[in-house]
């Protein structure tokens, strides 16, 4: 099964998506997601001018040693650009492996260890009435677990919030990504937000009762000892986690945080490599490993992080934004599906002209998702759709303090 064509496509359905296509000497079909937000043509060259000269003729079901070749031939190791390329690349050949095998991935991957795979969507609100009427909306599509998101008085519009206006005016929705030259200035105040959140959780615990598991997202805004204080003051509302509390770069961080709070926590959305985890996972500073296939370099070291996770019984939870295409979205699901520390998956929803270009065949019914039964992942990429839609320039927001100063988005 040689690699015959490799090609890199460009799609903007609902948002920019970026697919890598092997197509083998046989005729079989692997894709693979090469989506990074707000730098989508960076991953572009690097996979068009350095990564798809290498792979034509190769081996397809070598996965492993292509996998070994693109992350040390190119010497200069990790980096978003560089493991997304090469996470496009693991998959598609995972792809097409399982296709050639006539199996859904999840069977290669060590078979089902569950049945099903519970899902968390994200409910937000301006206030609590709004936040409210948006967890009945998601209980009512069936969703079991809960991100909450909530306006904070005094701030314009944070990340999460979907009913707030961007800048451009639109509705924020769950999509940070606003289609523009430059990336929009939002504006943040911790003291603020530290205030309010804990009347947020406790609103919603009173009204929907003590079982509903309730996620919520810090997305890297606070200092060490500020995340330790949102931890501890949310302890009585039993959260199933506190997400990305701090940037993501200085491990020990969480150690302080874990010092002071039994909230569990969950973080690595923004890593790359099982690097990013040594000492979180080795310490047992958190609780549930937030990688994205998509950005973590594939299937194959996506299955070792968690594998080492296990040892310390850390969970997985798995990103998945929008931004995460159905490809992607569907190589985190066979992995959900067979291994064994399975903690939850987060499932936004794409829209319908997205749902158009990639056809898929995974289910989401009563709060549970699952990746179906056809060889491979189980995505086809409709190539004329795709043609439909060219890339628009698009970026994530960025914060800026009262005074002016650059904060963590
Ligand atoms: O591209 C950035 C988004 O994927 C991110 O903001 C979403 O934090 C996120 C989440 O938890 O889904
Ligand atoms: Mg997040």
């Amino acid at each position: 099964m040689k690699i015959d064509r490799a090609e890199v496509v460009v799609t903007s359905p609902d948002r920019n998506f970026v697919t890598l296509r092997l197509t083998t000497d046989d005729g079989l079909v692997g894709l693979g997601d090469a989506t990074l937000n707000g730098r989508e043509l960076a991953v572009v060259a690097y996979l068009q001018e350095h990564v798809v000269p290498l792979l034509l003729g190769s081996d397809a079901h070598r996965i492993e040693d292509t996998w070994q070749f693109l992350y040390r031939s190119a010497y200069w190791r990790r980096g978003p650009v560089t493991m997304a390329a090469i996470a496009a690349v693991d998959v598609a050949l995972w792809d097409l492996k399982a296709k050639a095998a006539g199996l859904p991935l999840y069977q290669l991957l060590g078979g089902a260890s569950r049945d099903k795979i519970l899902a968390y969507g994200h409910a937000s609100g301006r206030d609590l009435p709004e936040l409210f009427d948006s967890i009945r909306k998601h209980q009512a599509l069936g969703y079991q677990a809960i991100r909450v998101q909530t306006a904070i008085p005094g701030l314009k519009a944070i990340y999460g919030v979907a009913a707030q206006t961007q800048t451009s005016g639109k509705r924020y929705d769950y999509e940070p990504a606003q289609r523009a030259a430059r990336p929009a200035e939002e504006d943040w105040d911790t003291r603020a937000y530290l205030r309010h959140l804990p009347t947020v959780f406790e609103g919603v615990r009173a009204e929907f009762g003590p079982e509903l598991p309730l996620l919520h997202d810090g997305h890297h805004r606070m200092t060490p000892i500020q995340a330790a204080k949102l931890g501890k003051s949310l302890e009585p509302f039993d959260l199933f986690w506190l997400e990305d509390c701090t940037p993501a770069e200085n491990q020990d961080a969480l150690r302080l945080v874990r010092s002071h709070t039994t909230t569990p926590l969950a973080i690595g959305e923004v890593f790359n490599t099982v690097w990013d985890y040594q000492t979180l996972i080795k310490d047992q500073l958190i609780d549930y490993v937030r990688s994205a296939v998509t950005h973590t370099g594939g299937i194959s070291p996506m299955k070792k992080i968690l594998d080492y996770a296990a040892q310390y019984q850390i969970k997985s939870g798995i990103h998945g934004p929008t931004d995460i295409s159905p490809v992607g979205m569907a190589a985190a699901l066979h992995l959900d599906l067979a291994i064994h520390n399975f903690g939850i998956q987060e499932y936004m929803q794409h829209g319908d002209a997205t749902n158009s270009v990639f056809e898929q065949s995974f289910s989401f019914s009563d709060g549970y998702l699952h990746p179906g039964n056809k060889p491979g992942l189980g995505v086809d990429l409709n190539v004329d759709e795709a043609g439909k839609y060219p890339y628009q320039t698009a970026y994530l927001p960025f914060n800026r303090l009262a005074d002016g100063t650059v904060h963590d988005w």
